[in-house]
């Protein structure tokens, strides 16, 4: 298991890769280029650049997280060719520079979405919560024009402002779309990146919709476990893998983690996982919470002995922390609460490793 920090470059992270540095355990980033538009070839020098610096802070860049997928990809539309064709030149220069494993997700119009960004929890703390009530009460349409009004509470990753206009129209595009039709321009998609992923010797983890249930009539992709078998079977490749994010799964409890941990694991189809906890506040609604057992619903020490006894050979990140001690940072995305959580991972994993001797 190698343990790795998200973090984003050319400054748009309020976290530096010298604090990344000193975490115990942390071998490396999990980190992307935001300021280059989905669908563009990622420039070979800006790779090696970034590869550069973060070797240069003694860290591996073996992770990427995201190579975003074009929409026109996503929609089937006849331009997806050339969209691929950029996806696979990227490939090659992230293999090059010595990329190992490639998180993205099929998610229409948008990534992640939370009702609110800072809850105030009992502690003093903040955390990201979600209100399906609230959430089912929106509209699509509405966010993005609030979010193009500059409305500071719905600036979510995934979401990029250049995006906005464009997004409206994809949503409704979507409306007339079936799941069929959707998992067909997935198949699409993996069919043609799949030989390549296996040439570059890159693992692809596609990451689960969150939260894992229908919202503005898109449609969903991964939020089960039955899912999750629907789309490893898309393309029987090894290299087309699952981000185990235990986060955005487990806000349906009646998504098992552990089993899944242990059915995925076993074939081999998990090439990264986010460990994050949750706390629910009923069945749909919830907010985020510390990254220890004790503070959420998800059994972290389960989830960790399954991935081990079942041969999980990849990288694990943190993911969302909490907002302490007073940090301003990218939403879910600050240094110390996720800090918090790589050395509780981390003992988990001694442990679970030191108990099967
Ligand atoms: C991340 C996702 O912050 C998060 O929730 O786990 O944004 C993830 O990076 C993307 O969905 C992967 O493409
Ligand atoms: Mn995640």
């Amino acid at each position: 298991m190698k343990m790795v920090f998200r973090w984003w470059p050319h400054g748009d992270d309020t976290v530096t890769l010298e604090q990344i540095r000193q975490i115990p355990g942390v071998s490396g980033v999990a980190t992307m280029f935001s300021d280059i538009p989905a669908g563009e070839v990622w420039p070979k020098e800006t790779i090696f650049a970034l590869r550069d610096q973060v070797h240069a802070a003694g860290l591996e860049m073996e992770v990427i997280e995201s190579v975003n997928i074009h929409e026109d990809i996503k929609k089937g539309l006849s331009s997806r060719d050339e969209y691929i064709s950029n996806y696979i030149t990227t490939m090659k220069y992230l293999h090059e520079a010595g990329v190992k494993c490639i998180c993205y997700n099929f998610m229409p119009v948008m990534d992640w979405f939370r009702s609110q960004l800072e809850l105030p929890l009992e502690d003093g703390s903040f955390a990201m919560a979600y209100d399906h009530s609230y959430a089912s009460g929106l509209s699509l349409d509405r966010i993005i024009t609030s979010m193009m009004d500059g409305s500071p509470d719905m600036t979510l990753p995934g979401w990029e402002p250049e995006r906005f206009p464009a997004m409206a129209k994809d949503v409704e595009f979507y409306h007339g779309i079936s799941s069929e039709e959707y998992f067909r321009n997935i198949t699409y998609f993996l069919d043609a990146v799949m030989p390549y992923a296996e040439e570059y010797d890159l693992d692809f983890g596609v990451h689960p919709d969150d939260p894992p249930w229908p919202l503005f009539g898109l449609p969903k992709v991964v939020c089960s476990a039955e899912s999750i078998r629907k789309y490893l079977a898309l393309n029987n490749s090894k290299r087309n893998g699952l981000t185990l994010c235990t986060g955005s799964l487990g806000a349906n409890p009646e998504n098992d983690i552990p089993a899944m941990a242990k059915e995925f694991a076993s074939m081999g189809r998990v090439p990264f996982v986010h460990l994050r906890n949750i706390k629910h506040t009923s069945e749909k609604d919830f907010h985020e919470s510390a990254h220890l057992s004790t503070e959420g619903d998800l059994d972290m020490y389960a989830i960790v002995a399954a991935l081990q006894e079942n041969g999980f050979d990849g990288y694990i990140r943190p993911d969302h922390g909490r907002r302490i001690w007073s940090e301003g940072s990218r939403p879910g995305y600050g240094l110390y609460d996720r800090a918090l959580g790589a050395c509780y991972i981390q003992g988990l994993w001694e442990a679970v490793e030191k108990s099967r001797r």
